[in-house]
């Protein structure tokens, strides 16, 4: 075993962190095989022969006494630990956090005070309901948990892609996430909650209807991990020198903006490539990218909050960015992949309480009850209290304390001391407000009961601002999938009862699924508009329900909620295939790649068959292999031979249409422009420039071969995918 540089975080230059960690740069825990090292079995004897098992001659029995063969198909028997009662399904990478901004005037936390300092963090993103080896692409929310070794010990942020949860006491935590998991009498459906027994709860529970319509919306199929954003949820405190009291929303926003996959997509997806999301992520860090995210804040006081119309200690309501903008005060950058999957993103142990001095929670009730869920958790996935001795959860910062013993210990504490107080050379208390962690002293008063705070008490008024806040695309998508889930539903009553739920967040999303779902629409001014658009009968009705919108700081809409309003657009990160076949313009190719490469975004030739396509042209993937899902865009270079061979191949037409029906930009050059005139995307341009005899090229066609490039609408798209 040669040791090595700890493969869990170490301080990241070119600032160092202002950790001592020098005494964790050589790390015995870290195994890397040389080459050519001699196999040893776990104790060190060396293994001669690992093919065979000990036998009492050549045919004979297998012999008790083969301590190899016993050790290590025993230690294969136990290499599962029990996965995550929920996130089952994750990817995490290493990287650090920077603090451009200080926010000393609410906070002591050296972590959001010291500009500069770079804080190594490992990241852990997640499905929640899946198993281990669910699809990546699930409708699901998207677990978002951030563990920061600072200088005073580990602060996680667990949260999520979605700003606000389904429940608002953890005591109906394990009821919500029984109806979403697979149905226990056949375990079906698998990382899905289109089923009855989530619809049954959840149409029982309206404090989950405001987080239903996010997780109807595009976020809960986002395109890789860095386009989505990432949120802490409950509100927190800051507590600065002075002893002052903020309240405190976590953001990440992503760098390249939130941007999401379309249903369709998804769900091909998790067939051809389940892996979708890990793999993005693991392959662009490979390949040297990052992935980042600016780090923000919401900071309020408590006479703020005193005065809207929501309580911001209900972790189903948000604070409008309208209300309180978002401060940018930092980065995070993702910049390494984990050496081993299972010692550090299957191990890792992410809890709410590791929190430091200056942050402190509130007491939103579900924050409160995971509080206690966390560790609780940690000793039965990880097995023993020493979990925190895995190199992926200790801290950076030094441990001293008087726990010994357990199960597994790593640690060989020395010294007779192991209690407080002591005399003898044992560790002493942290000093407050310099190095320990102080509770801020809060006022408490009451009558014990088991209660729901009548400020809670309104389900709808955030559902609607939602509803109100998107774009008309989005709605549409919202209406597509909640009819998609409810269709597969069994059970008419819980379908009919959503209904009603629906009805209550708006009575146009009600009536649009209700058509799906075969049940009349129950409002009388039940209209159905024009997919996608702003109907005037649609305006109509949205006026009259935004009058009733509640709980929303008195906002009819508000900024921020929809993905396709300010969002950053960028080309880096996107993956677009290129066409190709024997003929196809060698020199066209070399400089579609060197563009796509210099813009940030990735080419991959898609050929007939790997390897050498012509000179020049080397095909990573093959028509067969791969599939237009997969990919952000599509270009078809030029070459006359090219696109001959090409235009013979109804995989290319395909991977041409599936794109367009996605509305996904198509791209072509020169000859190139033949493939898509002939494709059905270039007769469906020629019947909606008139020319329905398919003659004559439509002008956009035209153009297209003309400008070498275009790209199409999404309305444009829809109309082929409706058209099929
Ligand atoms: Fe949780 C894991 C996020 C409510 C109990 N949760 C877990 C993970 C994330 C979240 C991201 C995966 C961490 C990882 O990658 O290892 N959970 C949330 C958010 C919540 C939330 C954002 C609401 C705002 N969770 C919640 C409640 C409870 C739990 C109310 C229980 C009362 N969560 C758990 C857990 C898990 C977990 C059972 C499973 C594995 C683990 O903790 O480490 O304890």
């Amino acid at each position: 075993m040669a040791p090595r540089k700890r493969s869990t975080p170490l301080s990241l230059d070119p600032t160092p962190a202002r950790i001592d960690d020098q005494s964790k740069a050589e790390d015995l825990s870290v195994n890397t095989v040389q080459p050519g090292a001699t196999l040893t079995d776990n104790l060190g004897h060396g293994v001669t022969d690992d093919n065979n098992s000990l036998r009492g001659g050549e045919r004979g029995p297998t012999l008790l006494e083969d301590f190899l063969l016993r050790e290590k198909i025993s230690h294969f028997d136990h290499e599962r630990i029990p996965e995550r009662v929920v996130h089952a399904r994750g990817a995490g990478a290493h990287g650090y956090f920077v603090l451009e901004k200080s926010l000393a005037e609410y906070t002591y936390a050296r972590v959001l005070t010291e500009v500069g300092v770079n804080t190594p963090l490992f990241t852990r993103f997640s499905t929640v309901a899946g198993s281990r080896g669910a699809a990546d692409t699930a409708r699901d929310v998207r677990g978002f948990a951030v563990k920061m070794y600072t200088s005073e010990g580990n602060w996680d942020i667990v949260g999520n892609n979605i700003p606000v949860f389904f429940i608002q006491d953890a005591i109906k935590f394990p009821d919500l996430i029984h109806s979403v998991k697979p149905e226990p009498h056949n375990e079906i459906p698998q990382g899905a909650s289109a089923h009855d027994t989530f619809y049954d709860f959840i149409s029982l529970t309206p404090e989950s209807m405001h987080m239903l319509m996010w997780v109807h919306s595009d976020r809960a199929i986002p395109r890789s991990f860095d386009m989505m954003d990432g949120f802490g949820i409950h509100t927190f405190r800051l507590i600065n020198k002075a002893g002052d009291v903020h309240l405190v929303k976590f953001h990440f926003k992503a760098v390249l903006g939130a941007h999401s996959l379309v249903w369709d997509e998804a769900q091909k997806i998790a067939g051809k490539d389940s892996d979708f999301h890990r793999r993005n992520m693991w392959e662009t860090i490979d390949a040297g990218g990052t992935l980042e995210w600016e780090f923000g804040v919401q900071v309020f006081t408590e006479a703020q909050a005193a005065k809207w119309d929501f309580d911001v200690i209900d972790p189903t309501k948000l604070v409008p960015e309208d209300l309180v903008p978002v401060q940018r005060v930092g980065r995070m950058v993702l910049n390494r992949n984990p050496d081993n999957y299972f010692a550090e993103t299957e191990q890792v142990a992410f809890m709410p309480t590791n929190i430091v001095p200056g942050i402190d929670f509130s007491n939103d009730p579900l924050l409160q009850g995971r509080l206690f869920s966390y560790l609780d958790t940690q000793l039965s996935r990880l097995g023993s209290p020493n979990w925190v001795e895995l190199p992926i959860n200790r801290p950076l910062a030094p441990v001293h304390n008087n726990q010994r013993d357990g199960h597994m210990r790593q640690t060989i504490n020395t010294g007779r001391v192991s209690y407080f107080p002591n005399t003898l050379g044992g560790a002493q208390e942290a000093k407050a407000g310099v190095n320990g962690y102080v509770s801020y002293p809060e006022r408490l008063s009451g009558v014990k009961q088991r209660a729901r705070a009548k400020s809670f008490a309104d389900h709808y008024g955030q559902a609607r601002l939602f509803w109100n806040s998107v774009t008309p695309v989005e709605r549409e998508h919202i209406t597509k999938s909640l009819a998609f889930e409810l269709s597969n539903c069994t059970v008419r009553d819980i379908r009919v009862r959503m209904l009603d739920q629906l009805e209550q967040i708006h009575p146009v999303l009600a009536s649009q699924v209700a058509v799906v779902i075969g049940e009349a629409p129950r409002s009388k001014n039940a209209v159905m508009p024009g997919a996608g658009q702003d109907s005037a009968a649609e305006v109509a009705l949205l006026g009259t329900a935004t009058a009733r919108t509640t709980a929303s700081g008195k906002l009819q809409k508000a900024s921020g909620l929809s993905q396709l309003e300010n969002q950053p657009m960028s080309p880096k990160g996107r993956m677009v295939a290129v066409l190709v076949a024997p003929g196809t313009d060698a020199a066209q190719v070399a400089s579609l790649t060197a563009a796509l490469t210099a813009a940030g975004a990735k080419g991959v030739i898609v050929g007939p068959h790997l390897g050498t396509i012509a000179p020049g042209i080397e095909a990573t993937k093959t028509f067969g292999n791969t599939d237009p899902v997969l990919y952000d865009a599509v270009m078809v270079p030029g070459g006359e031979g090219g696109a001959r061979a090409l235009m013979a191949r109804p995989e290319a037409q395909t991977f041409v249409t599936e794109a367009y029906r996605h509305a996904k930009p198509i791209g072509a050059l020169g000859e190139g422009a033949e493939i898509l005139t002939a494709s059905p995307v270039g007769r469906l341009l020629r019947s909606l420039a008139g020319t329905k005899d398919g003659t004559a090229p439509a002008q956009g066609v035209q153009n297209l071969s003309e400008v070498g490039a275009m790209s199409l609408t999404a309305g444009a798209a829809e109309t082929l995918a409706t058209h099929g």
